[in-house]
């Protein structure tokens, strides 16, 4: 586990103390993918009630400053949709495709790239750590989650927020992603078109990704084709909230 650069933040170092507990009592390290996400969860439980106490749910993420940003922010899982459907939309730079937002809301709507740009914008440096062991600073500038929300009008029952993918894995199932509105509603929660000053790479999920800072890499839904508001998560994928949190990874992945 050399790869990993500063592990500042409290999760990483109960990561790496799991990791070496996990060594000390034989486990093979080898089968990795089976037992990290276990080793994780432990984690995350303890984390949750640490968060509570400690920080609340409403605290900012450290921002930093463009002399920190990494030089090049990797791309991780998917870098590029295989489907017909998205080459199509990305060989039109995207002027075609529109964000589908729809579920528990009083107006379903679809907004166009050019639409999400007109609207009140945010940019913020922050520190991206996946559980893989890697971490990158970039500057991401987007629409606060909240300004999209406020126009579809949530209805009461609504309790998350539903992140649909154009990208499916490795096993054919789609990837997506949720939040409740604890999350939805924080201010540096923000729909990224933008990188580093640039339009967002395909390979960091264009046209657009969420950015949802005091969690981990996996919950930063790439590629988003649609937003879908649920009362319960149970109707989602296969009930976990994720396409991670499926194959055992913690749904509150905060740091
Ligand atoms: N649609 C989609 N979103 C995704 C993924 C993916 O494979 N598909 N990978 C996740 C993981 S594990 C991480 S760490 C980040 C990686 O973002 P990056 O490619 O910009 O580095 O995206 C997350 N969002
Ligand atoms: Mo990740």
């Amino acid at each position: 586990m050399t790869g990993i650069p500063t592990p500042r933040r409290a999760v990483l170092r109960r990561l790496l103390a799991g990791l070496a507990a996990t060594a000390l009592a034989g486990c093979d390290a080898a089968s990795r993918s089976s037992w990290l996400p276990k080793v994780f969860k432990s984690g995350e439980h303890l984390n949750r009630g640490v968060q509570k106490r400690v920080a609340t749910r409403k605290s900012m993420a450290q921002e930093f400053t463009l002399d920190d940003l990494s030089p090049d922010f990797r791309s991780n899982g998917t870098s590029r949709p295989a489907s017909d459907e998205y080459a199509r939309l990305a060989a039109n730079q995207f002027t075609d495709w529109s964000l589908q937002v729809d579920g528990l809301v009083r107006t379903p709507a679809r907004f166009s790239l050019a639409e999400l740009r007109a609207m009140p914008w945010r940019t913020q440096i922050t520190r991206h750590d996946c559980v893989e062991g890697w971490s990158a600073i970039g500057q991401w500038t987007g629409v606060p989650l909240v300004r999209v929300l406020d126009r579809v009008g949530p209805l009461e029952n609504a309790q998350y927020v539903v992140f649909h993918c154009a990208d499916t894995m490795g096993d054919g199932k789609p990837y997506y992603e949720s939040i409740d509105f604890d999350d939805a509603y924080h201010p540096q929660t923000i729909l990224a078109y933008g990188l580093n000053g640039k339009d967002l790479p395909i390979k960091n999920g264009a046209p657009l990704r969420v950015r949802i800072e005091r969690q981990l890499g996996y919950k930063m839904a790439k590629f988003i084709m649609r937003i879908e508001l649920v009362e319960s998560l149970e109707q989602v994928g296969a009930g976990n909230g994720g396409y991670w949190e499926d194959r055992g990874y913690e749904w509150y992945a905060g740091i």
